[in-house]
């Protein structure tokens, strides 16, 4: 934000100016040092002096302001050690400078300055280092919602008010509010130098907690830097829960492959934005049509599907094998539910049951009725013949699909 001329930044209480004021004819240099009060001049705000201190001395008598000139008195230079510099940096208070810049006057008086200047530059500098904290699915995409908490090591300073939790956002990075914005804003957990203690507290919606999330991850502020100067995040990875199934001839028990199945997330979708419908058919795993997730258990009748959200699923069988029916409604489980959660991410299956069994189509039908002209049964008579037409009329005209006995 800047005020009326386009240039200056919007001061705010705590922005600091030094004046590298000449004096001698130049041969000298005093420093001044003032700190912006913002509810001066009703809320105008104005510079509070806080004396010369060029010659200000720490406790080991170094010099906290350091400043020379030329010997013709035009070029000038000055350091100042801020966190040395009474007033600045407190024990208890992360403190932020975004940007420095300069200025020149013609004389000692502030209204005096000369229309040069160096625009603000961009600058960090701060008694406090950035947390990050970087939230991804099992790959490299980046997940919103999940909560960390933040917990000072033993010999490090505590962790400042409003710094913890944090909460990812779209770009997977965790941050917290910053008060009082509107539109409100949010920063990365900002904390003193030290080692911190990260804790999981709340995956994603849908997702698992990594199975070592209670015991939480161990972190370094500052964090270290990638050969670029860019912050080594802390980068936590959240699963997905998995189910598994059967298939199974309903009289023998044997497993069959290779049916098709409709797996539908019930709840708590959609509350929590996680929806989920796929179809799954046992073995198959290429040629995936879209909707369709891959079987990740290669055995006939066992089915695998994996990256499931935390939720409860109705799982339908649609396609049976062939040469099978599919259960009569009520009859039989058509349709099984499962529950997948932190606690169990493999699935809880109503009922302890996650089998499907299908009863077979009959292979050979025993047509046991009389012909209707002669009130006989018709006779097998084991090969092909004249009654075969009529074996055959028969079968078609009651439905049945059949083949002619003795010939296969
Ligand atoms: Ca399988």
């Amino acid at each position: 934000m800047t005020l009326c001329n386009g240039v200056n930044p919007q001061r705010i209480s705590g922005d600091l100016m030094f004046a590298y004021d000449f004096s001698n004819g130049g041969g000298n240099v005093d420093i001044n040092y003032y700190v912006w009060d913002s509810t001066l001049n009703k809320g105008v705000g104005a510079w509070v002096a806080k004396g010369d201190i060029t010659s200000l001395v720490d406790s080991n008598l170094d010099p906290v302001v350091e400043a020379t000139t030329d010997a013709t008195g035009i070029k000038g230079e000055m350091a100042v050690n801020l966190s040395k510099l009474p007033g600045v940096f407190t024990a208890d208070t992360c403190k932020d400078f975004g940007a420095a810049w300069a200025k020149t006057r013609s004389s000692t008086s502030f209204q005096s300055e000369i229309k040069d200047y160096v625009t603000p530059q961009p600058t960090v500098i701060s008694n406090c280092a950035p947390l990050e904290i970087l939230k991804e699915d099992s790959g490299t995409a980046p997940l919103a919602g999940a909560t960390f908490s933040i917990t000072a090591n033993a010999g490090t300073h505590a962790v400042p008010a409003g710094q913890s939790p944090c909460t990812t956002q779209a770009d997977g990075f965790c941050r917290v509010a910053i008060p009082n914005t509107n539109p409100q804003a949010y920063a990365f957990p900002l904390l003193f130098p030290g080692s911190y203690h990260v804790v999981e507290t709340a995956a994603p919606p849908g997702y698992l907690l990594p199975a070592n999330a209670a015991a939480g991850t161990n972190v370094t502020v500052p964090q270290a830097k990638n050969a670029d100067g860019v912050v080594i995040p802390l980068t936590v990875h959240d699963p997905l829960g998995s189910i598994a199934f059967e298939k199974v001839d309903a009289v023998s028990g044997a497993h069959i492959c290779c049916a098709t199945f409709h797996i539908v997330r019930t709840a708590p979708d959609p509350a929590d934005g996680v929806t989920y419908d796929k179809t799954v058919t046992d073995n198959k795993t290429t040629s995936l049509a879209t909707g369709e997730v891959a079987d990740t258990d290669n055995r006939n009748g066992f089915i695998g599907v994996s990256n499931v959200f935390t939720g409860t699923y109705t799982v339908t069988e649609t396609n049976p094998p062939a040469g099978y029916n599919l259960p009569d409604a009520g009859v039989g489980s058509r349709t099984l539910g499962v529950t997948v959660s932190q606690g169990v991410t493999t699935g809880t299956w109503a009922a302890n049951d996650n089998v499907f069994s299908d009863p077979t189509v009959p292979s050979i039908t025993a047509v046991k009725s009389s012909d209707p002209a002669s009130g006989t049964v018709e006779p097998d008579r084991g090969r092909a013949g004249p009654d075969d037409q009529l074996h055959g009329r028969l079968h078609q005209q009651w439905g049945f699909t059949c083949r002619r006995r003795g010939r296969d």
